[in-house]
């Protein structure tokens, strides 16, 4: 809390998934926030016109800066310094990290939406609770309609839904084995891979009544992992003696390896065509320095690609965002010694994830005045 008492508040709801990235951070780290939901006027009078778009979460600063972007607001207060820092301190862990809080934040999209909006008897009460808590209700349905329409552009269809399932199963089952030997994905204490992986592991794996009792069933640690993500300060009841850092020598952990694998096996070869795409896009378009990616705020696709999940094939939207993740890996592995980075890549090759870290795309996604924005690469 800042000197004058006015708290950071974190505009956002129950039920979102980047919110409970934000939200998970704030806890863990210890620092005071209350939440508003977009209900609350402030949001609608004042917070959304400065945003320009209908988007959570926002944090207000108690200077009054207004942030969106779950990785906007982690870094702000990463650069002025938590309790446990976030971002590993050493190039493969790091680098790892940013795909593993892309997977989460992006591609993970899949499963979390599949869930939520494929069981809709099932689910019903508990989503219309959800989606009407401070709003009317026709209008909750009329949000619950176009969250459902949004299945297909993720390449949510009848064939990828078996393989979408087995997925997230499989996921329960090796992150089940990691967490019977550490309490977070990269050690003893949280990292943005964590941050990114709970989105869709809170939200709606975690939360939405059918993927909440698969994973309770079926992965009681991962279900453990998501309460912890969530509670204040380290809840690592369980791992008693276990330092809470990262572990050492840039060692990724044994029982993270089959996690990463599979991250590997999900994520192409739609990750590569997406690139491509965005590479050819902005060829063709040769978009200025600093205009937006898209002509309105609240479109974040520039177009379509056909791709593969696992076999099946899938249209799904392409979002330029998905470079302002990533593109910190390629940073880091850049800042390195030419020796480190093949150390580094040799690695991530080894686990299949290589192509995770654009390299010599033309093109870079910034964020100014919390829209992204095309960023040219002489
Ligand atoms: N890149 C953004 C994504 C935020 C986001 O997509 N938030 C969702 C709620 S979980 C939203 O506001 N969606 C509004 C919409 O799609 O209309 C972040 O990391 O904060």
């Amino acid at each position: 809390m800042s000197s004058d008492n006015t708290p950071y508040i974190l505009y956002g709801l129950p039920h979102s998934l980047y919110t409970g990235k934000a939200r998970c951070y704030l806890r863990n780290q210890g620092i005071a926030y209350i939440e508003r939901p977009t209900s609350h006027p402030d949001f609608t009078q004042r917070i959304q016109p400065q945003i320009g778009r209908g988007i959570i979460p926002v944090l207000e600063t108690p200077e009054g800066q207004v942030i969106q972007d779950t990785i906007d607001i982690i870094d702000y207060f990463e650069q002025r310094g938590v309790s446990y820092p976030a971002y590993p301190g050493t190039p493969l862990q790091r680098v790892v990290a940013v795909i593993v809080e892309y997977y989460g934040g992006q591609a993970m999209l899949k499963q979390a939406m599949h869930y939520r909006w494929s069981y809709r008897i099932e689910q019903e009460a508990f989503l219309f609770h959800a989606f009407s808590s401070g709003s009317d209700p026709e209008l909750a349905s009329k949000i619950m309609g176009r969250m459902n329409s949004y299945l297909p552009r993720l390449g949510v269809n009848e064939q990828s839904v078996p393989l979408i399932e087995r997925s997230f199963e499989t996921l329960l089952d090796l992150l089940e084995a990691h967490f019977a030997e550490h309490a977070y994905l990269l050690g003893g204490r949280p990292s943005i891979a964590d941050y990114g992986l709970i989105g869709p592991m809170f939200a709606h794996l975690g939360r939405d009544p059918v993927p909440a009792g698969i994973m309770k069933r079926r992965a009681p640690r991962v279900y453990r992992w998501v309460e912890r993500m969530t509670a204040p300060g380290l809840d690592v009841v369980e791992y008693a003696d276990y330092p809470a850092e990262f572990c050492a020598d840039d060692e990724l952990p044994r029982t993270l390896e089959p996690v990463l694998r599979h991250i590997a096996a999900d994520i192409f070869p739609e990750l590569t065509d997406k690139l491509a795409f965005l590479e050819d896009f902005v060829a063709r378009m040769q978009p200025a320095d600093g205009s937006p990616v898209s002509d309105k705020p609240q479109v974040r696709q520039v177009g379509m690609v056909t791709t593969h999940y696992h076999g099946a094939a899938i249209e799904v939207g392409v979002e330029p965002y998905l470079c302002y993740v990533l593109q910190r890996a390629t940073d880091t592995l850049q800042q390195l010694p030419a020796e480190q980075a093949e150390r580094v890549m040799t690695r991530l090759a080894e686990l299949g994830l290589e192509a995770a870290v654009p390299r010599n795309q033309r093109c870079r996604v910034a964020r100014e005045n919390n829209l992204e924005v095309w960023r040219n690469v002489e």
